[in-house]
Protein backbone atom coordinates (compact mmCIF):
# COMPACT_ATOMS: atom_id res chain seq x y z
CA UNK A 1 0.00 0.00 0.00
CA UNK A 2 1.21 3.40 -0.61
CA UNK A 3 2.08 4.86 2.71
CA UNK A 4 -0.25 8.30 1.62
CA UNK A 5 -3.22 6.52 0.58
CA UNK A 6 -5.90 6.34 2.81
CA UNK A 7 -8.02 3.24 4.68
CA UNK A 8 -11.57 3.91 5.82
CA UNK A 9 -13.54 1.50 7.35
CA UNK A 10 -17.34 2.35 7.21
CA UNK A 11 -19.90 0.62 9.44
CA UNK A 12 -23.30 1.07 10.57
CA UNK A 13 -21.93 2.68 13.80
CA UNK A 14 -18.46 3.97 15.13
CA UNK A 15 -16.95 1.54 17.36
CA UNK A 16 -17.51 3.56 20.20
CA UNK A 17 -20.96 5.36 21.46
CA UNK A 18 -20.53 8.91 23.35
CA UNK A 19 -22.16 10.11 26.65
CA UNK A 20 -22.46 13.68 26.39
CA UNK A 21 -23.38 14.48 30.55
CA UNK A 22 -20.29 12.43 31.72
CA UNK A 23 -18.06 13.58 27.99
CA UNK A 24 -16.73 10.15 28.39
CA UNK A 25 -16.87 7.44 25.07
CA UNK A 26 -17.42 3.97 25.57
CA UNK A 27 -16.43 0.93 23.93
CA UNK A 28 -19.40 -0.86 21.95
CA UNK A 29 -19.97 -4.42 22.25
CA UNK A 30 -20.51 -6.87 19.19
CA UNK A 31 -18.09 -8.96 16.77
CA UNK A 32 -17.38 -6.35 14.64
CA UNK A 33 -15.95 -3.83 17.20
CA UNK A 34 -14.59 -6.83 19.12
CA UNK A 35 -12.21 -7.91 15.56
CA UNK A 36 -11.70 -4.39 14.18
CA UNK A 37 -10.47 -2.90 17.50
CA UNK A 38 -8.44 -6.19 17.99
CA UNK A 39 -6.07 -5.20 14.35
CA UNK A 40 -3.07 -4.01 14.83
CA UNK A 41 -2.94 -1.41 11.99
CA UNK A 42 0.49 0.49 12.34
CA UNK A 43 -1.24 3.44 10.23
CA UNK A 44 -3.73 5.61 11.42
CA UNK A 45 -7.48 4.88 9.80
CA UNK A 46 -10.73 6.73 9.80
CA UNK A 47 -13.61 4.68 11.01
CA UNK A 48 -17.09 6.11 9.23
CA UNK A 49 -20.51 4.89 10.47
CA UNK A 50 -24.12 6.80 11.74
CA UNK A 51 -24.81 8.91 14.14
CA UNK A 52 -28.14 10.57 15.43
CA UNK A 53 -27.35 12.93 17.83
CA UNK A 54 -25.31 15.98 16.92
CA UNK A 55 -23.68 16.51 20.56
CA UNK A 56 -22.61 12.87 20.41
CA UNK A 57 -21.30 13.06 17.01
CA UNK A 58 -18.96 15.89 18.03
CA UNK A 59 -17.28 14.22 21.10
CA UNK A 60 -17.07 10.65 19.02
CA UNK A 61 -15.10 13.17 16.47
CA UNK A 62 -13.09 14.73 18.96
CA UNK A 63 -11.98 11.85 21.24
CA UNK A 64 -12.05 8.77 19.55
CA UNK A 65 -8.26 8.99 19.52
CA UNK A 66 -7.63 9.21 23.07
CA UNK A 67 -8.72 5.53 23.42
CA UNK A 68 -7.46 4.52 19.85
CA UNK A 69 -4.53 6.61 18.77
CA UNK A 70 -4.02 5.71 15.25
CA UNK A 71 -8.43 5.68 14.74
CA UNK A 72 -9.75 8.89 13.29
CA UNK A 73 -13.47 8.40 14.27
CA UNK A 74 -15.96 9.95 11.61
CA UNK A 75 -19.20 10.80 12.08
CA UNK A 76 -21.71 10.89 9.93
CA UNK A 77 -24.83 12.39 10.85
CA UNK A 78 -28.46 11.01 9.81
CA UNK A 79 -31.50 12.20 11.45
CA UNK A 80 -33.40 9.65 13.70
CA UNK A 81 -36.35 8.90 11.32
CA UNK A 82 -34.35 7.91 8.19
CA UNK A 83 -31.84 5.89 10.94
CA UNK A 84 -35.02 4.09 12.38
CA UNK A 85 -36.18 2.97 9.12
CA UNK A 86 -32.78 2.04 7.50
CA UNK A 87 -32.18 0.20 10.64
CA UNK A 88 -35.19 -1.24 12.15
CA UNK A 89 -37.47 -1.72 9.16
CA UNK A 90 -34.62 -3.11 6.31
CA UNK A 91 -31.74 -4.05 8.07
CA UNK A 92 -33.01 -5.93 10.91
CA UNK A 93 -36.68 -6.79 10.19
CA UNK A 94 -35.48 -7.88 6.36
CA UNK A 95 -32.21 -8.32 5.87
CA UNK A 96 -30.95 -9.65 9.40
CA UNK A 97 -33.39 -12.30 9.60
CA UNK A 98 -33.89 -13.69 5.80
CA UNK A 99 -30.13 -14.40 6.04
CA UNK A 100 -30.36 -16.00 8.75
CA UNK A 101 -33.30 -17.74 6.68
CA UNK A 102 -35.87 -16.77 9.05
CA UNK A 103 -38.27 -16.11 5.96
CA UNK A 104 -41.15 -15.91 7.35
CA UNK A 105 -40.09 -13.16 9.54
CA UNK A 106 -38.47 -11.18 6.83
CA UNK A 107 -40.75 -8.45 6.32
CA UNK A 108 -40.28 -5.94 2.51
CA UNK A 109 -41.64 -2.68 2.27
CA UNK A 110 -40.76 -0.64 -0.90
CA UNK A 111 -40.93 2.48 1.02
CA UNK A 112 -38.82 1.92 3.51
CA UNK A 113 -36.35 0.09 0.93
CA UNK A 114 -36.30 3.62 -0.45
CA UNK A 115 -35.03 4.83 2.78
CA UNK A 116 -32.30 2.18 3.31
CA UNK A 117 -31.25 3.33 -0.74
CA UNK A 118 -31.27 6.85 0.92
CA UNK A 119 -29.23 6.08 4.27
CA UNK A 120 -26.66 4.89 1.95
CA UNK A 121 -26.53 7.64 0.09
CA UNK A 122 -26.15 10.06 2.71
CA UNK A 123 -22.85 7.37 3.60
CA UNK A 124 -21.50 7.50 -0.06
CA UNK A 125 -21.92 11.37 -0.14
CA UNK A 126 -19.92 11.34 3.31
CA UNK A 127 -17.21 9.26 2.27
CA UNK A 128 -16.88 11.15 -1.58
CA UNK A 129 -15.83 13.55 0.74
CA UNK A 130 -13.07 12.06 2.37
CA UNK A 131 -11.76 9.22 -0.05
CA UNK A 132 -9.64 9.62 -2.86
CA UNK A 133 -8.10 7.95 -5.75
CA UNK A 134 -6.33 5.28 -4.51
CA UNK A 135 -7.53 5.00 -1.18
CA UNK A 136 -9.14 1.66 0.41
CA UNK A 137 -12.71 1.81 1.44
CA UNK A 138 -13.73 -1.43 3.55
CA UNK A 139 -17.63 -1.75 4.19
CA UNK A 140 -18.54 -3.77 6.58
CA UNK A 141 -21.96 -5.60 6.64
CA UNK A 142 -25.46 -5.69 5.57
CA UNK A 143 -26.28 -1.69 6.74
CA UNK A 144 -24.52 -1.14 3.27
CA UNK A 145 -25.36 -3.69 0.49
CA UNK A 146 -26.19 -0.34 -1.93
CA UNK A 147 -23.02 1.37 -0.81
CA UNK A 148 -20.36 -0.18 -3.40
CA UNK A 149 -21.86 0.99 -6.46
CA UNK A 150 -22.60 4.19 -5.61
CA UNK A 151 -19.49 4.61 -4.86
CA UNK A 152 -17.74 2.87 -7.49
CA UNK A 153 -20.07 5.23 -10.69
CA UNK A 154 -18.76 8.43 -8.66
CA UNK A 155 -14.97 7.49 -8.45
CA UNK A 156 -13.91 4.35 -9.80
CA UNK A 157 -10.49 4.67 -8.60
CA UNK A 158 -11.32 4.26 -5.27
CA UNK A 159 -10.58 0.02 -4.08
CA UNK A 160 -13.87 -0.90 -2.76
CA UNK A 161 -13.94 -3.85 -0.22
CA UNK A 162 -17.27 -5.69 1.49
CA UNK A 163 -17.13 -8.22 4.00
CA UNK A 164 -20.49 -9.86 5.18
CA UNK A 165 -20.40 -10.71 8.62
CA UNK A 166 -23.33 -12.66 8.20
CA UNK A 167 -24.10 -16.06 6.33
CA UNK A 168 -24.88 -15.22 2.92
CA UNK A 169 -28.26 -17.25 1.98
CA UNK A 170 -29.17 -20.25 -0.45
CA UNK A 171 -29.88 -18.87 -3.54
CA UNK A 172 -33.63 -20.29 -3.16
CA UNK A 173 -33.80 -18.44 0.23
CA UNK A 174 -32.37 -15.34 -1.61
CA UNK A 175 -34.78 -14.80 -4.33
CA UNK A 176 -37.50 -13.77 -2.04
CA UNK A 177 -36.13 -10.46 -1.76
CA UNK A 178 -37.75 -8.19 -4.08
CA UNK A 179 -34.56 -6.22 -4.53
CA UNK A 180 -32.11 -9.30 -5.12
CA UNK A 181 -31.12 -7.61 -8.28
CA UNK A 182 -30.15 -4.23 -7.24
CA UNK A 183 -28.36 -5.70 -4.00
CA UNK A 184 -26.29 -8.14 -6.32
CA UNK A 185 -25.82 -5.60 -8.86
CA UNK A 186 -24.11 -3.37 -6.40
CA UNK A 187 -21.79 -6.00 -4.31
CA UNK A 188 -20.41 -6.44 -8.07
CA UNK A 189 -19.35 -3.30 -8.17
CA UNK A 190 -16.73 -4.02 -5.33
CA UNK A 191 -13.27 -4.81 -6.27
CA UNK A 192 -13.32 -7.38 -3.46
CA UNK A 193 -16.21 -9.22 -1.44
CA UNK A 194 -15.66 -11.46 1.05
CA UNK A 195 -17.39 -13.97 3.48
CA UNK A 196 -16.75 -15.91 6.82
CA UNK A 197 -16.99 -19.59 4.67
CA UNK A 198 -17.04 -21.29 1.86
CA UNK A 199 -20.52 -22.28 1.74
CA UNK A 200 -21.33 -18.47 1.93
CA UNK A 201 -19.06 -17.85 -1.01
CA UNK A 202 -21.11 -20.43 -2.80
CA UNK A 203 -24.26 -19.37 -2.49
CA UNK A 204 -23.38 -15.76 -3.04
CA UNK A 205 -21.81 -16.99 -7.08
CA UNK A 206 -25.19 -18.96 -7.58
CA UNK A 207 -27.10 -15.98 -6.68
CA UNK A 208 -25.08 -14.01 -8.92
CA UNK A 209 -25.32 -16.54 -12.24
CA UNK A 210 -29.60 -17.06 -11.38
CA UNK A 211 -30.32 -13.46 -10.99
CA UNK A 212 -27.96 -11.83 -13.02
CA UNK A 213 -26.49 -14.29 -15.72
CA UNK A 214 -22.88 -13.48 -14.31
CA UNK A 215 -20.52 -16.73 -14.82
CA UNK A 216 -17.26 -16.41 -12.29
CA UNK A 217 -14.58 -19.54 -10.67
CA UNK A 218 -15.01 -19.68 -7.21
CA UNK A 219 -12.61 -16.26 -6.96
CA UNK A 220 -13.12 -14.34 -9.97
CA UNK A 221 -15.77 -13.05 -11.63
CA UNK A 222 -15.89 -10.45 -14.93
CA UNK A 223 -19.03 -8.22 -14.41
CA UNK A 224 -18.87 -5.90 -17.71
CA UNK A 225 -15.89 -4.41 -18.20
CA UNK A 226 -14.91 -4.91 -13.87
CA UNK A 227 -12.99 -8.14 -12.40
CA UNK A 228 -14.51 -8.79 -8.85
CA UNK A 229 -12.59 -10.69 -6.65
CA UNK A 230 -14.10 -13.31 -4.36
CA UNK A 231 -12.62 -14.60 -1.31
CA UNK A 232 -13.03 -16.52 2.07
CA UNK A 233 -11.78 -14.63 5.10
CA UNK A 234 -12.80 -16.26 8.40
CA UNK A 235 -12.64 -13.39 11.02
CA UNK A 236 -10.78 -14.35 14.28
CA UNK A 237 -10.62 -12.37 17.87
CA UNK A 238 -7.01 -10.32 18.72
CA UNK A 239 -5.86 -13.76 20.51
CA UNK A 240 -2.56 -12.35 21.85
CA UNK A 241 -4.56 -9.49 23.96
CA UNK A 242 -7.26 -11.80 24.95
CA UNK A 243 -5.18 -15.13 26.41
CA UNK A 244 -3.46 -11.91 28.32
CA UNK A 245 -6.13 -10.67 29.54
CA UNK A 246 -7.64 -14.18 30.48
CA UNK A 247 -4.52 -15.43 32.11
CA UNK A 248 -4.47 -11.97 34.56
CA UNK A 249 -4.11 -12.21 38.08
CA UNK A 250 -7.67 -9.99 38.30
CA UNK A 251 -9.53 -12.47 36.59
CA UNK A 252 -7.69 -15.86 37.94
CA UNK A 253 -8.75 -14.36 41.09
CA UNK A 254 -12.74 -13.63 40.05
CA UNK A 255 -12.98 -16.77 38.16
CA UNK A 256 -11.70 -18.98 41.45
CA UNK A 257 -14.15 -17.72 43.50
CA UNK A 258 -16.70 -18.33 40.56
CA UNK A 259 -15.66 -21.85 41.01
CA UNK A 260 -16.69 -21.97 44.54
CA UNK A 261 -19.85 -20.55 44.02
CA UNK A 262 -23.17 -21.83 42.65
CA UNK A 263 -24.41 -25.15 42.61
CA UNK A 264 -23.37 -27.68 40.84
CA UNK A 265 -19.82 -28.72 40.47
CA UNK A 266 -19.68 -28.97 36.18
CA UNK A 267 -20.52 -25.54 35.46
CA UNK A 268 -21.77 -25.15 31.55
CA UNK A 269 -21.73 -21.80 29.94
CA UNK A 270 -24.11 -19.66 27.55
CA UNK A 271 -22.77 -16.41 26.14
CA UNK A 272 -25.22 -15.11 23.64
CA UNK A 273 -27.54 -11.74 22.65
CA UNK A 274 -31.26 -12.55 23.10
CA UNK A 275 -31.78 -13.35 19.43
CA UNK A 276 -33.77 -15.66 17.66
CA UNK A 277 -30.48 -16.53 15.31
CA UNK A 278 -28.67 -17.55 18.50
CA UNK A 279 -30.80 -20.34 19.34
CA UNK A 280 -31.12 -20.31 23.12
CA UNK A 281 -34.41 -22.51 23.51
CA UNK A 282 -32.39 -25.00 21.80
CA UNK A 283 -29.94 -24.91 24.33
CA UNK A 284 -32.26 -25.15 27.41
CA UNK A 285 -34.12 -27.71 25.82
CA UNK A 286 -30.72 -29.91 24.98
CA UNK A 287 -29.85 -29.14 28.63
CA UNK A 288 -33.36 -30.48 29.80
CA UNK A 289 -32.85 -33.52 27.56
CA UNK A 290 -29.44 -34.13 29.26
CA UNK A 291 -31.32 -33.82 32.73
CA UNK A 292 -33.98 -36.36 31.85
CA UNK A 293 -31.63 -38.74 29.72
CA UNK A 294 -29.01 -38.83 32.51
CA UNK A 295 -29.82 -38.65 35.73
CA UNK A 296 -26.51 -38.89 36.87
CA UNK A 297 -26.26 -35.23 36.04
CA UNK A 298 -28.76 -34.30 38.16
CA UNK A 299 -27.40 -31.90 41.05
CA UNK A 300 -23.80 -32.28 39.50
CA UNK A 301 -24.23 -30.06 36.41
CA UNK A 302 -25.78 -26.60 36.18
CA UNK A 303 -25.96 -23.84 33.13
CA UNK A 304 -24.77 -20.49 33.63
CA UNK A 305 -26.91 -18.50 30.79
CA UNK A 306 -26.04 -14.73 29.75
CA UNK A 307 -28.55 -13.53 27.23
CA UNK A 308 -27.29 -9.90 26.70
CA UNK A 309 -30.70 -7.70 25.97
CA UNK A 310 -30.80 -6.65 22.17
CA UNK A 311 -33.95 -4.83 20.75
CA UNK A 312 -36.27 -4.88 23.51
CA UNK A 313 -38.76 -2.47 22.23
CA UNK A 314 -39.60 -5.02 19.54
CA UNK A 315 -42.27 -7.44 20.28
CA UNK A 316 -40.59 -10.53 18.68
CA UNK A 317 -38.34 -9.94 21.38
CA UNK A 318 -40.04 -9.49 24.23
CA UNK A 319 -41.70 -13.43 22.95
CA UNK A 320 -38.44 -15.02 22.80
CA UNK A 321 -37.23 -13.66 26.60
CA UNK A 322 -40.81 -14.82 27.67
CA UNK A 323 -40.39 -18.28 26.44
CA UNK A 324 -36.96 -18.08 27.74
CA UNK A 325 -37.96 -17.46 30.64
CA UNK A 326 -40.89 -19.94 31.17
CA UNK A 327 -38.13 -22.44 29.85
CA UNK A 328 -35.83 -21.69 32.68
CA UNK A 329 -38.54 -21.85 35.50
CA UNK A 330 -39.90 -25.28 34.05
CA UNK A 331 -35.97 -26.78 34.07
CA UNK A 332 -35.51 -25.45 37.94
CA UNK A 333 -38.88 -26.51 38.73
CA UNK A 334 -38.57 -30.19 37.49
CA UNK A 335 -35.25 -30.86 38.58
CA UNK A 336 -34.21 -27.90 41.05
CA UNK A 337 -33.61 -28.99 44.92
CA UNK A 338 -33.14 -26.18 47.93
CA UNK A 339 -29.36 -27.03 46.91
CA UNK A 340 -29.27 -27.01 43.44
CA UNK A 341 -30.62 -25.04 40.93
CA UNK A 342 -29.77 -26.23 37.16
CA UNK A 343 -30.52 -23.00 35.21
CA UNK A 344 -28.72 -19.38 36.28
CA UNK A 345 -30.17 -17.12 34.44
CA UNK A 346 -28.21 -13.27 33.25
CA UNK A 347 -30.35 -11.10 31.41
CA UNK A 348 -28.18 -8.30 31.08
CA UNK A 349 -24.78 -7.25 29.60
CA UNK A 350 -21.40 -7.99 32.11
CA UNK A 351 -17.80 -6.63 32.38
CA UNK A 352 -15.28 -8.21 30.07
CA UNK A 353 -13.76 -9.12 33.20
CA UNK A 354 -16.57 -11.22 34.19
CA UNK A 355 -16.84 -12.58 30.97
CA UNK A 356 -12.92 -14.01 30.97
CA UNK A 357 -13.62 -14.88 34.48
CA UNK A 358 -16.72 -17.25 33.23
CA UNK A 359 -15.01 -18.57 30.22
CA UNK A 360 -12.49 -19.71 32.03
CA UNK A 361 -14.28 -20.94 35.12
CA UNK A 362 -16.80 -23.18 32.33
CA UNK A 363 -16.54 -26.56 31.84
CA UNK A 364 -17.64 -26.53 28.83
CA UNK A 365 -19.19 -23.89 26.95
CA UNK A 366 -22.34 -24.46 24.73
CA UNK A 367 -22.94 -22.49 21.24
CA UNK A 368 -26.38 -23.55 19.68
CA UNK A 369 -27.20 -20.74 17.15
CA UNK A 370 -29.35 -21.49 14.03
CA UNK A 371 -27.19 -19.62 12.34
CA UNK A 372 -24.31 -18.04 13.17
CA UNK A 373 -21.79 -16.36 10.06
CA UNK A 374 -19.10 -16.70 12.18
CA UNK A 375 -19.52 -16.48 16.27
CA UNK A 376 -16.75 -15.33 18.04
CA UNK A 377 -17.97 -16.62 21.43
CA UNK A 378 -16.73 -19.93 20.54
CA UNK A 379 -12.97 -18.25 19.33
CA UNK A 380 -12.85 -15.86 23.02
CA UNK A 381 -14.11 -19.52 24.96
CA UNK A 382 -11.10 -21.68 23.16
CA UNK A 383 -8.49 -19.03 24.00
CA UNK A 384 -9.45 -18.10 27.11
CA UNK A 385 -8.45 -21.90 28.54
CA UNK A 386 -5.79 -23.00 30.82
CA UNK A 387 -4.42 -25.81 28.67
CA UNK A 388 -3.98 -27.85 32.05
CA UNK A 389 -7.48 -27.53 32.87
CA UNK A 390 -9.48 -27.17 29.47
CA UNK A 391 -13.15 -26.59 29.45
CA UNK A 392 -14.86 -28.64 26.35
CA UNK A 393 -16.47 -26.46 23.74
CA UNK A 394 -19.90 -27.55 22.45
CA UNK A 395 -20.83 -26.06 18.95
CA UNK A 396 -23.61 -25.69 16.48
CA UNK A 397 -22.69 -27.12 13.07
CA UNK A 398 -24.78 -23.98 11.94
CA UNK A 399 -21.99 -21.37 13.10
CA UNK A 400 -18.93 -20.42 10.85
CA UNK A 401 -16.71 -21.05 13.16
CA UNK A 402 -18.16 -24.80 12.96
CA UNK A 403 -15.65 -25.26 9.88
CA UNK A 404 -12.66 -23.87 11.53
CA UNK A 405 -12.61 -25.53 14.70
CA UNK A 406 -13.49 -29.31 14.08
CA UNK A 407 -12.21 -30.21 17.40
CA UNK A 408 -15.02 -29.12 19.41
CA UNK A 409 -17.89 -31.40 20.05
CA UNK A 410 -19.90 -30.55 16.45
CA UNK A 411 -23.64 -30.70 17.14
CA UNK A 412 -26.89 -30.36 15.33
CA UNK A 413 -28.91 -27.83 17.86
CA UNK A 414 -32.13 -28.92 16.86
CA UNK A 415 -31.44 -32.34 17.40
CA UNK A 416 -31.97 -32.26 21.38
CA UNK A 417 -30.61 -35.80 22.39
CA UNK A 418 -27.51 -35.02 20.38
CA UNK A 419 -26.96 -31.51 22.57
CA UNK A 420 -28.13 -34.30 25.36
CA UNK A 421 -25.15 -36.72 24.53
CA UNK A 422 -22.68 -33.72 23.98
CA UNK A 423 -23.24 -32.26 27.23
CA UNK A 424 -23.08 -35.91 29.25
CA UNK A 425 -19.67 -36.35 26.80
CA UNK A 426 -18.11 -33.40 28.19
CA UNK A 427 -19.20 -34.26 31.84
CA UNK A 428 -17.55 -37.65 31.28
CA UNK A 429 -14.56 -36.79 29.17
CA UNK A 430 -10.62 -37.89 30.37
CA UNK A 431 -8.94 -35.33 30.83
CA UNK A 432 -6.16 -36.05 28.32
CA UNK A 433 -8.97 -36.06 25.55
CA UNK A 434 -9.79 -32.17 26.93
CA UNK A 435 -6.31 -31.17 26.83
CA UNK A 436 -5.81 -32.69 23.55
CA UNK A 437 -8.66 -31.15 22.12
CA UNK A 438 -7.94 -27.80 23.03
CA UNK A 439 -4.31 -27.99 22.35
CA UNK A 440 -5.73 -28.25 18.78
CA UNK A 441 -8.06 -25.88 19.25
CA UNK A 442 -5.76 -23.28 20.84
CA UNK A 443 -3.32 -23.77 17.99
CA UNK A 444 -5.68 -23.25 15.08
CA UNK A 445 -6.29 -19.96 16.99
CA UNK A 446 -3.43 -19.11 18.11
CA UNK A 447 -1.95 -18.75 13.88
CA UNK A 448 -4.76 -16.37 13.17
CA UNK A 449 -5.63 -13.32 14.73
CA UNK A 450 -7.86 -10.50 14.25
CA UNK A 451 -4.95 -8.64 12.70
CA UNK A 452 -4.25 -11.35 10.23
CA UNK A 453 -8.01 -11.65 9.32
CA UNK A 454 -8.15 -7.77 8.29
CA UNK A 455 -4.68 -7.18 7.35
CA UNK A 456 -5.07 -10.44 4.52
CA UNK A 457 -8.38 -8.75 3.44
CA UNK A 458 -6.77 -5.75 2.70
CA UNK A 459 -4.16 -6.90 1.34
CA UNK A 460 -5.88 -8.71 -1.09
CA UNK A 461 -8.12 -5.77 -1.49
CA UNK A 462 -5.26 -3.08 -2.50
CA UNK A 463 -3.15 -5.68 -4.72
CA UNK A 464 -5.72 -7.19 -6.06
CA UNK A 465 -4.01 -8.40 -9.29
CA UNK A 466 -1.74 -10.61 -6.86
CA UNK A 467 -4.70 -12.34 -4.70
CA UNK A 468 -3.67 -14.83 -2.93
CA UNK A 469 -5.97 -17.50 -2.38
CA UNK A 470 -5.21 -19.06 0.85
CA UNK A 471 -7.06 -21.61 2.33
CA UNK A 472 -9.71 -21.53 -0.27
CA UNK A 473 -8.45 -24.75 -2.28
CA UNK A 474 -11.55 -27.27 -0.42
C1 LIG B 1 -21.84 -10.66 14.13
C2 LIG B 1 -22.28 -12.01 13.52
C3 LIG B 1 -19.91 -12.81 13.66
C4 LIG B 1 -21.50 -10.65 24.26
N1 LIG B 1 -22.08 -10.45 25.43
C5 LIG B 1 -21.26 -9.67 26.17
C6 LIG B 1 -20.12 -9.42 25.40
N2 LIG B 1 -20.30 -10.01 24.22
C7 LIG B 1 -19.34 -10.01 23.12
C8 LIG B 1 -18.70 -11.37 22.95
C9 LIG B 1 -18.30 -11.35 21.48
C10 LIG B 1 -19.40 -10.51 20.85
O1 LIG B 1 -20.02 -9.75 21.89
C11 LIG B 1 -20.46 -11.36 20.17
O2 LIG B 1 -19.94 -11.83 18.98
P1 LIG B 1 -20.67 -12.94 18.08
O3 LIG B 1 -19.75 -13.31 16.99
O4 LIG B 1 -21.03 -14.07 18.95
O5 LIG B 1 -22.04 -12.32 17.56
P2 LIG B 1 -22.67 -10.99 16.83
O6 LIG B 1 -22.63 -9.83 17.73
O7 LIG B 1 -24.00 -11.43 16.38
O8 LIG B 1 -21.72 -10.65 15.56
C12 LIG B 1 -21.37 -13.13 14.01
C13 LIG B 1 -19.54 -11.41 14.11
O9 LIG B 1 -20.47 -10.43 13.64
C14 LIG B 1 -18.15 -11.03 13.61
O10 LIG B 1 -18.07 -11.10 12.23
O11 LIG B 1 -19.08 -13.74 14.33
O12 LIG B 1 -21.74 -14.36 13.42
O13 LIG B 1 -23.64 -12.28 13.85
O14 LIG B 1 -17.08 -10.68 21.31
O15 LIG B 1 -17.64 -11.48 23.85
N3 LIG B 1 -19.09 -8.68 25.86
C15 LIG B 1 -19.19 -8.19 27.14
N4 LIG B 1 -20.29 -8.38 27.90
C16 LIG B 1 -21.33 -9.10 27.47
O16 LIG B 1 -22.33 -9.25 28.20
N5 LIG B 1 -18.16 -7.48 27.64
Amino acid sequence: MLTHSKRIFVSNRLPFTANTKTQTLTRGSGGLVSALLGVNLEESFYWMGFETDSASARLLAEKSHEIQKNLICHPVLLSKEIYDTYYDGISNDLLWPLFHYETQLAVFNRENWDVYRQANAVMAEEILKVANEGDTVWIHDFHFLLLPKMLKEKNPHIKIGFFLHIPFPAAEIFRQLPVREEILRSLTACDLVGFHEHSYLRHFISCMKAFLGVDSTLFKAEVGNHTLNLGVYPISIDTEEFKRKAESPKVEKLSQSYRTQGTGQFKLLGIDRLDYTKGLELKLKGFQKALRMYPELVGKVSLLQVAVPTRLKVPLYGEIKKNLDQLVGAINGEFGTPDYVPVQYIFKSISEETLLALYRRADATLVTSKRDGMNLVAMEYVIAQDIQTPGVLILSEFTGAASLLPDALIINPWDAEMVAKSIHRSFTMPLEEKRQRMHNLQQTLMRYSASAWAEGFLADLEQHDAMIKKDCQT
